[in-house]
């Protein structure tokens, strides 16, 4: 059996990995021909533990082959990246050019699987695409059970740094247009699927996966809301979520400054796009959540003095901890605002990068490493939690002013342990 993945990227890549390793012939499709070359080769173009060896593996085996345009198979993922425009309506351009590149090499029997996140009605409107371009073809949107292609949605719903291991154990949802499609989909995901199937339509399926991002959306913008609440009181919000999460149904996320990725900040606006008129919610924590680079600089400019120069030294810039992206990140954006205060000298540390990325490079940030921006530094402003940032001796950080975005040093460090009077379950 062989099966295209269409997009080698952060999803479409592992996946062919994982379906190479349970035995299927693979056929890895990009546009980007330095990507096929690489992939080839035996190497691969994005960082994530354990996928390096797995594909060089599977390369070597020859179960694994990369090509410029879509190749005839049995079934085709598609895997391609849906981004939003500048006024946040859904660029569905890639999944359409996946679409059309992928007709000419389609046939009975075929099945083709959407895995994109997608706004609610992008799988039928590809197939409808489809169904223009081979019109000798019965597609399931007219033809149902009848239909020679069997169409499927299936988002991924793996986490960045975990992907490979979440790919086999996450459940799934699979959205056929079609019980056919589906049960064609369901035989696939099998191959290497360890989680549980469920079955559904395939707008419900793409509403699924927008509802899982969007939820998480709205819940860090709560804890986000509840920061400026305790700030307004002169209260710890860690503190206050640490006490109301030891409430049984209460799970309060973490407030930070701001939410980044290519996922969660990107997601709600589907579904925000389709139904403005009844997303308040959702448009709030959207508002909340974009806000918080600019409420961490307000912060900042509480603590400088308006009389001298001064040097603020920002600690971390990836999009959340112990990962070394740093696209789409709000210690990114907080770093850029920064610069734009008077008097000021910048200084920004990244353990796991080499030097700043593009966005701050020529705009006067300095990179150095945590222990020499702190000695350097008035005000530190903590925006990653990663681990390596916990390690640092807090007695380096007396006599500094500190904006700690994720509680690190503030609460996490310097609470009481003997707050807690033990009961009788501990
Ligand atoms: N964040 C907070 N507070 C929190 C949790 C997260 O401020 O309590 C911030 C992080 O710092 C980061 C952003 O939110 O900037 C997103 O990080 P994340 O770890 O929550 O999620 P992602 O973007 O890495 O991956 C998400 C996951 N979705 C959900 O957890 C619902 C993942 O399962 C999806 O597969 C992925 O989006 C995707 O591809 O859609």
């Amino acid at each position: 059996r062989t099966v295209s993945v269409i997009g080698m990227g952060y999803i479409g890549l592992p996946t062919c990995a994982i379906f190479a390793k349970s035995g299927l012939d693979v056929l890895g499709v990009d546009v980007n021909e330095d990507v096929v070359a690489k992939v080839n080769r035996g190497e691969i173009h994005i960082v994530e533990p354990e996928l390096d060896g797995l594909i060089q593996k599977m390369v070597e085996t020859g179960k694994l082959k990369a090509y410029s345009k879509p190749q005839p198979a049995d079934a085709h993922i598609i895997a391609v990246p849906t981004p939003f425009a500048d006024d946040h309506t859904p660029d569905l351009s890639f999944v359409m050019a996946a679409a059309r590149s992928l007709a000419p090499v389609l046939k009975r029997g075929d099945l083709i699987i959407l895995e994109s996140t997608s706004p609610v009605g992008t799988t039928r409107n590809m197939t409808m695409l489809l169904a223009e371009l081979r019109p000798d073809l019965k597609f399931p949107h007219l033809f149902g059970e009848d239909a020679d292609v069997l169409v499927a949605y299936s988002p991924e719903r793996v986490l960045p740094g975990k992907v490979l291991s979440e790919l086999v154990d996450n459940d799934r949802s699979i959205g056929g247009l079609s019980n056919a499609s589906a049960q064609r989909a369901v035989g696939l995901y099998t191959s290497f699927v360890a989680g549980d199937l469920y079955i559904t339509s395939a707008e419900s399926a793409e509403l699924v996966k927008l509802t899982e991002n969007a939820f998480r959306d709205v819940n860090i913008g709560f804890a986000n809301e509840l920061s400026g609440v305790c700030q307004q009181l002169g209260l710890n919000v860690w503190e206050v979520i640490e006490l109301a999460n030891k409430h049984p149904r209460v799970n309060i996320l973490n407030p930070g400054p701001g939410v980044g990725g290519h996922c969660i900040a990107v997601d709600p606006y589907f579904i925000i796009n389709a139904v403005p008129d009844s997303t308040a919610m959702m448009q709030t924590a959207r508002r909340i959540n974009s806000d918080r680079p600019h409420s961490v600089v307000r912060d900042v400019e509480m603590l400088l003095d308006p009389h001298k120069a001064q040097t603020i030294a920002c600690l971390g810039l990836s999009f959340k901890p112990n990962i070394d992206d740093m696209r789409e990140s709000p210690a990114v954006d907080v770093v850029r605002l920064l610069t734009e205060l008077p008097n000021v000298r910048i200084l920004a540390a990244e353990p796991h990068a080499k030097e700043l990325p593009k966005p701050l490079q020529g705009i006067g940030v300095e990179f150095t490493d945590a222990l020499t921006a702190i000695d350097q530094a008035d005000i530190v402003v903590l925006l990653v939690d990663h681990r390596h940032f916990s390690l640092i001796d807090p007695a380096a950080l007396t006599e500094k002013k500190l904006v700690d975005t994720r509680g690190l040093w503030t609460w996490r460090k310097a609470r009481r342990t003997d707050a807690r009077i033990e009961g009788r379950n501990s």
